[in-house]
Formats: C-alpha cells, structure tokens, sequence
C-alpha cells in the first residue's frame, strides 16, 4: 500500500495547496513506497509563517530550554532508532545495519551534542579602560535547512540541531527522493512535546519547493548539502538577499597511501573510504593514490578485496554494499564506467550489475568497481561519481602526490596514510581541502570544524562553527 506523506507545517501534517503529489521508491525492489506533497511557494510561505509565529517564544525558552527538548528528541529517536533505520534504508536502498549504525546513530548524537555544545558556548568580551565590549549570539530568526538524499536524517540533524539549539526555528526541504525519515522527525518532535511551527518540513522537488525556500525574503540563512551544481545556483540566489549562507558540497577525495603505511590498516581504510555506503558520502575517497614502490602490491590487494564485497538485500546483515539511491542515479554512475573505458581505464572488477533474486532484481544494484589505467587529470578521475568506484593512480613522491591530489576542483578531504609525521604535517599544510585524515578516515568529532576548500563549499559547520552560522553576532559596548 502506498502512504501518503504530509507537510508538517505548525504541528499539523498537511498536503500541497495545489495537491500534487512525487512519488518516491524504495530502490532496492523499485516499488513504489510512498508520496509527498509536490510543494510550492504557498505551502513554503504558510511553513515560514508558521515558524516566525513559534519564533520568539522558542528563544525565550533560553539555551537550558532549547537543551532539555533536545535531549528529549534524542532520547525519542533512540527509542525509534530501529524503525527510524528501515525507513532510512527503504528510501536509499543502504544496508539497515548500516543505516542503524551510522545515520540514525549519529543523528541521535547530533542532537545530544548541539545540547550540550550551546549550553557550554563562551562568548568573547573585552575591557578596554572603563568599556567592556561583549559578545551577544542572537537567533536569527526562521532558518532554511536543504538536504539531500544520501544521508538523509543524518545531515538534516546536523542541520536542525545547532539551529534550534540557538533559538531558531526552521523550514526544512529533505531530498524528494529519501523524505521518510524528515517526515518522522517532525513527528517524532511533535509527539514529544517541542512546541508547534518549531520545526517545519516542506516536501517537494528542488526546482520548485526547495528554489521557493531560497527565494523567500524571511528565511535569513540557508544551509544546503548537495550537488555543487545546485549549490551554485542557490548561492546565486540566496547571496544577494544577504542571506547566510553555508555550502557543503560534492567531493573527489583523495586516500594517499605512501609506502611507509601500516599496508593492511590502508588498505582497509581505503575500501571502506571508496564503497561504504555505496560510495554515495561526499567525503568517500574516490581517487586511491598509491606509492609507485607497493602500487601493484596495493591494487591487487585492494581488488581482491573489493570482489569480495557483498552487494544485496539491505535488510540482511551480511550485506555490505546495498543498492544505489535510484535507478536513474545508477544510470549515471554506469555512464561513468563506459566513460571510464574511452578514456584508456580498466576495470579491474565490478562495474556490472549483480545476479538477484525477485525482488532486488528491480534494484539499483551495481557491483562495486576498481578502475586503474587512467590519467590522473581525466574527467573519471575528477568528476563527482558517487557511486562504488574508484580509480587507482600510482604516484613517485610526496609532491606528484599532492599535485595529483590537488588536481581536481573539488576540495573535501583526503586520508593520508604515512608512519612518517614529519611527511604527515606537510601533507596536511598541502592538500587544498577543508579535512585532512592521516591514518584514520570518516573519524569524526563534533567540535570540530567541517566543510570544503575550492568547489566542495563555502564556510564551516560543526561545534563552534555552527553555533556561529546559526547565529547573529553583535558586539554591545557599555561605558560610562
Ligand atoms: O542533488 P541536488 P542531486 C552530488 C552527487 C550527485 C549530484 C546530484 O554527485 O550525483 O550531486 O544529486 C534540492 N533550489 N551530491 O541531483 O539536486 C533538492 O531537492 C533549492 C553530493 O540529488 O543538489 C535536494 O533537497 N533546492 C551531495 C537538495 O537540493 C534545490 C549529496 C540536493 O539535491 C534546488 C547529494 C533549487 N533550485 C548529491 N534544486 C553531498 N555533498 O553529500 C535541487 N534542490
């Protein structure tokens, strides 16, 4: 039976002023699992109305207030965390234990973080004879959250948490393709108890619902993950409203592996960075560059490795690679693979699609792939796939690795595996992207800051960062 999702605008879930509807698939089985409102500026403009009206009361509440409903979400999605997990994996065909593991237990944690991060902010102040200068962090009002479909309650509640916990309310579009677990989040907030228009979800396609809640002029920041392209276009729009604007954006990251690295620690990091969730993180090392004096050791290594993935059911816990996040998307990763050839690569495995039984033999299944043979500089090697493949270029030393590392427009991250700390340090002042991992890769600590160099973004998010963006800093000087 197919369930028709709502708008939660003002705590009450709602269809489109015009009625329409998207249809949205589960991409493991191709069956259609649900509806969402086809959104346009009017139901966008009744969710920000919505929002100012909860708006002043949800500051007054304070940090302490703001904190304590926090902790209560997180405690609620805890409380959901296995259904909230199917939901995830139903919509981006990922495996349950992964979205378990990952999506919702790191959404929980947001939460619980960004709590407990704005009750422990500081603020600056100085004296200066008899003036003090201080520091005030005011809300700024109703905030537009734009998500993707990756991760999908994960970055929302990267998003929604600071935002709240700073004395903001929201209007958040999810992915048109992953809506499920917005919709249960808003739900799960109203069950307990966060007062109503604190927290708005507006469903629809990005051209239409997502580009009105950009355009619209009481929405005073944007924070939008996703696709550079887009990205572009809503910096064009947003910037100038002088709209805040925070912007994480697609990824091509590099894994370096010189030849002094613990070889079997690189060489798990280094499938887990190409094909955990499918590929389909923008910080998954995509680009694998190997030290010319173990490259062929390395690659087939790493190809042994990759063959033995298991692609399939999500739902079994064995499964380590599921489906990708829609037939369409698979499309185009396939096109990457032909592209792949012409430009003189091999596919040493994967790249075709898996043998299933009914019903993943409807799913967007591909098996995952290793490319070697190509120049550093093609597109292949440079362009956003997202997908499970990686492309794998040898390297003579540190500064061939750079270059190669530094030669795409993208500047995400990059994982550098070296037992050398001196080569480590230089690594890390060279590469041109906003997150460098040496010997670890996905390790994540919420204080710290996140984002991209170059066409992966604009601005930082993550602890202090984000309580920044969420906010408008005044400076108040008393003398006299
Ligand atoms: O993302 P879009 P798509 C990359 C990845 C992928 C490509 C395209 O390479 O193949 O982007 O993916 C909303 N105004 N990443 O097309 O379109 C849209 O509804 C306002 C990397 O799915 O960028 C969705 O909610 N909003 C990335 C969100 O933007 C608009 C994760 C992202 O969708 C809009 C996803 C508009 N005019 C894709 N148009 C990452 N960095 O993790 C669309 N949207």
């Amino acid at each position: 039976m197919t369930l028709a999702l709502g708008n939660h605008i003002g705590g009450r879930s709602v269809p489109a002023q015009a009625g329409g509807t998207v249809d949205v698939f589960d991409p493991a089985t191709g069956e259609l699992k649900v509806t969402i409102p086809r959104s346009g500026a009017a139901d966008v403009d009744a969710a920000v109305q919505a929002a100012r009206a909860a708006q002043p009361a949800w500051a007054a509440l304070g940090v302490p207030g703001r904190a304590t409903w926090l902790a209560k979400l997180a405690d609620a999605l805890e409380a959901n965390a296995h259904a909230l997990a199917c939901l995830e994996s139903e919509d981006t065909g990922k495996p349950v234990w992964l979205a378990r593991e990952m999506d919702i237990g790191r959404s929980i944690a947001n939460f619980r973080f960004f709590a407990g991060a704005a009750r422990h902010q500081d603020a600056p102040s100085f004296t200066d004879g008899s003036a003090l200068h201080y520091t005030l962090r005011q809300p700024l009002g109703v905030v537009g959250l734009i998500t993707p479909w990756n991760l999908p309650l994960y970055l929302l509640s990267w998003k929604v948490a600071p935002a709240l916990a700073m004395g903001n309310t929201v209007v958040a579009k999810p992915s048109e393709i992953t809506p499920r677990t917005a919709d249960a989040l808003a739900r799960i907030a109203t069950d307990v108890g966060i007062p109503a228009g604190v927290l708005n979800v507006v469903h629809g396609l990005g051209p239409e619902a997502g580009q009105a809640l950009i355009e619209h002029p009481r929405v005073r920041a944007i924070s939008f993950t996703g696709g550079t392209v887009t990205g572009r276009h809503v910096a064009r729009t947003a910037a100038p409203m002088f709209k805040k604007l925070s912007l994480e954006l697609g990824g091509k990251n590099a894994t370096i592996v010189f030849d002094d690295a613990d070889f079997d620690a690189a060489l798990d990091a280094t499938v887990r960075a190409g094909f955990r969730n499918q590929g389909e993180i923008c910080l998954c090392g995509s680009r694998v560059l190997v030290h010319r004096a173990i490259a062929d050791r390395f690659t087939e290594a790493l190809i042994e490795r990759v063959r033995a993935l298991r692609v399939g059911d999500p739902a079994d816990p064995q499964t380590q690679v599921g489906a990708l996040v829609s037939l369409g998307h698979r499309d185009k990763v396939e096109g990457y693979l032909r592209l792949a050839v012409e430009e003189g690569g091999t596919v040493r495995c994967g790249g075709d699609r898996p043998t299933l039984a009914a019903p993943f033999d409807q799913g967007a299944f591909l098996n995952p792939a290793v490319i070697t043979g190509l120049a550093p500089s093609c597109r292949t090697a440079t362009e956003e796939i997202f997908g499970p493949v990686v492309t794998v270029h040898p390297f003579e030393d540190e500064a061939e690795a750079v270059s190669i590392a530094n030669g795409t427009a993208y500047g995400l991250s990059a994982s550098v595996w070296t037992r050398d700390l001196g080569r480590a340090r230089r690594m890390g002042a060279a590469l041109e992207v906003g997150m460098v991992w040496v010997n670890c890769w996905l390790a994540r600590d919420l204080r710290t800051a996140f984002g991209g160099a170059k066409d992966s973004g604009v601005g930082r998010e993550g602890g202090r960062w984000s309580l920044d963006f969420y906010t408008e800093t005044k400076n108040v000087t008393l003398d006299g």
